[in-house]
Parts: structure tokens; sequence; C-alpha cells
């Protein structure tokens, strides 16, 4: 169970409260980690029969940190993560039917079909990807944050990274960087104990927020379970980095309740099935949201079905849209591979065999 315990019953604004939010908010809350939840429930099913090729890692269980961390951002903020990360487009706004259409690898998906699950891209909605390589983004986070100093605009970057990337190299060198540049990103481990099936606590003789220590940038710990803790964290956090405040450092607890990625079991030599079903029962953060909103008056089971029935509809209808999109064109393969112009000012590709 989470062990942030800031929720308390009140009145907001006129209307019935948990934890400071409108009855408005916790539906919005609920609503998004219901939809993410079942966006990937469908993902599953479509690499289960064969429509979804490639690799696949779902986030089902992790969904309090998607919603808690990004829902307090701007629309023109940055949200830069690891391959574990279409429910964190989805909470950064991109349309669920193009990234469904991605990963059925479709013309119309957030990458043209030709990203997959691991690279889902949206820069409209300050979506930055979806990268495969562990650690890789907290360079672009850093290059971002940059950016967002130099022209101005009072923007913030937040970057995901699994529990494993923090003993990449590339990750304490952007850590260093954006603290002595004082630049406004925040780093963001998604703390799920694992990092493929290595346990964290094998692969570190030190604790997670020590790895911030060295570079003088603030850590804090969150408990995603409880997306109201969350949000309110990082909604204070984030305000703090655009005022100017420097870079910041949070472990975000939760599990994953499914296995590394679709070709992997839930359970396995790594972790016990019991492990996996004491988490599943008792640490997910839809049920735990559902259940203080239930023992609050703010939720009926009616309401509770009305919603769950309007994110399936969506899903759904992101499947439709994935199933009949068109596949992306043969040239497409040459593209985004090398730079289009080369020095001569000719394009590389353009049927000549250069
Ligand atoms: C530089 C690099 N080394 C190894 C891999 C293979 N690999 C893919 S995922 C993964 C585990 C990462 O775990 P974590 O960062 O905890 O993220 P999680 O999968 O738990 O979300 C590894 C080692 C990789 N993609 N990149
Ligand atoms: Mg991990």
């Amino acid at each position: 169970m989470a062990e942030t315990e800031t929720v308390a019953v009140g009145v907001v604004d006129g209307g019935p409260a948990l934890g400071g939010f409108s009855k408005e908010k916790l539906v919005e809350f609920l609503r998004q980690m219901l939809l993410y939840r079942r966006f990937e429930e469908k993902a599953e099913e479509g690499y289960a029969i064969g429509k979804i090729g490639g690799f696949c890692h779902l986030h089902i269980g992790q969904e309090g940190a998607a919603a808690g961390c990004i829902l307090p951002l701007r629309q023109d903020d940055y949200v830069i993560s690891s391959y574990r990360s279409h429910t964190q487009a989805l909470a950064k706004g991109l349309s669920p039917n193009a990234i469904m259409a991605e990963l059925y690898g479709k013309a119309s998906g957030t990458s043209g079909g030709v990203g997959g699950s691991m690279h889902m891209f949206g820069p409209d909605t300050g979506f930055m990807g979806g990268h495969g390589i562990v650690g890789g983004q907290a360079g672009l986070a850093l290059g971002m944050a940059w950016a967002i100093h130099y022209r101005g605009g009072g923007q913030v970057c937040v970057c995901f990274l699994g529990d494993a990337a923090v003993n990449q190299g590339g990750f304490h060198e952007s850590m260093n960087m954006a603290a002595i540049w004082g630049l406004p990103v925040i780093f963001v481990v998604e703390n799920n104990a694992y990092g493929m099936g290595t346990k964290f606590t094998r692969m570190s003789e030190t604790e997670m927020v020590q790895k911030a220590a060295s570079h003088g940038v603030p850590a804090t710990v969150v408990n995603a379970e409880d997306v109201l803790a969350t949000y309110a964290h990082f909604d204070g956090l984030i305000e703090l980095v655009r005022q100017g405040g420097g870079p910041q450092f949070v472990d975000v607890e939760c599990y994953r309740f499914k296995g590394h990625s679709m070709s992997d079991p839930v359970s396995g030599t790594y972790r016990s099935k019991e492990e996996v079903e004491e988490w599943t029962e008792n640490s997910d953060p839809i049920k735990y949201l559902r259940d203080r909103m239930f023992s609050a008056d703010l939720l009926t089971g009616e309401e509770l079905d009305a919603i769950d029935q309007e994110v399936r509809g969506i899903v759904d209808a992101a499947v439709e849209f994935a199933e009949v999109a068109p596949e992306p064109e043969v040239e497409t393969l040459y593209k985004n591979v090398y730079s289009e112009i080369n020095p001569h000012g000719r394009l590389f590709f353009d049927g000549r065999g250069q």
C-alpha cells in the first residue's frame, strides 16, 4: 500500500473533495488511468494475436506515475521517456488512434509506422519519445532543458528513466551538467525495482535517492500507487523548476504487473508468482483511487462503469482506426535513417545508388 498519506476528505470550491482535489479532478485522474490500463490491455491482445510485432513493453501497474507526473504539466512542457511509454504518450496528449496505429506499424502512427512500440513521438504535444537505449534519453533531456534555458519561455522537461538507467554513465553526466547550469529538468525514475530480470538491490550498493547526492540535485521519493500524492508532489516540483530552481530527481516507486516485455513471462526465476500477485492485489493505483473515492462517497459503481465504458470505447475505436489505416510506403524504409542531404546538397537516396 502507498506509504504517502496526504489524503484528507474536505471541500474544494464548494464541492466535496479528497486530498484537496475536486470531484471533477478525481474523476479525471481515474478516467486517465483507466484509459491507460484499457489501452495496454488492447495492446497486449493485439500482440498476442500477431497484429502487433517487434518489441512491446507494457506499463500496466505503473499508471499512477504517468498520471501523477505528467498531468500537472503544461502542453508546451516536454516529456521524454524510455521504450515503456505508451501511457506517458497518452498522458501528454497524443491521440490513442495514432499510438495504436504506431503499434500496428501503420502509416497513420505517431512515427509513420516505422518506430513501433518503443518509438512513440508527438513533438506537437511535447512528447519527445520513446527511446530504446537504456538511459539514452537523459542526454537528450539535458539538451532540451538547455534549449528551454537558452530560448526562455519557462518550460520544464520531465525525463522518465527506469531504475536500471541510473547506473549508466550518460545519466550521471546529464545530472552533473543540469546541476551546474541550473537547468529546468526533472529526472524521474520509475522505480519498479527491476531492470529486466535483475533486482535494483543486486546492482546498486546505494539507495536510489543517493544517486543524485553527488551532483547536488535535490532528491525526493513518492509512491505512485497514490496518484493524488504523486500529482501534488509533482505540481509543486514543476512550479519550483519553472521558476528557475534548477534540476530535481524523483524516485517514483511503482511495480510492473506484467513481464518486462510481451516476450517475457509475468514472473520467472527473478520474481515469484506470489510476489506479483501480492502487488497486483494490494498496490494497484487504479483500485487505490477507486476505493478512496468509494469510501468518501465521491464515486458510485454506476459512475465507475460509465467511465470504464467510455474509455473502452476510445480504445476500441483506436483499434478499428489502426486496423484500417494504410501501411507505410516501401520508400519510407529509407527515410530518417541517414541525413537526406549529402555535403554536395544532393539526396542520398535518389535512386542512383550514391
Ligand atoms: C544501453 C542498453 N543496455 C542494455 C539494454 C537492454 N535492456 C533493455 S531494457 C533493459 C532493462 C531496463 O530496466 P529499467 O531501466 O529498470 O526499465 P524498466 O524496463 O523496468 O521500465 C535492458 C538492460 C538497452 N536497451 N540499452
Ligand atoms: Mg525497472
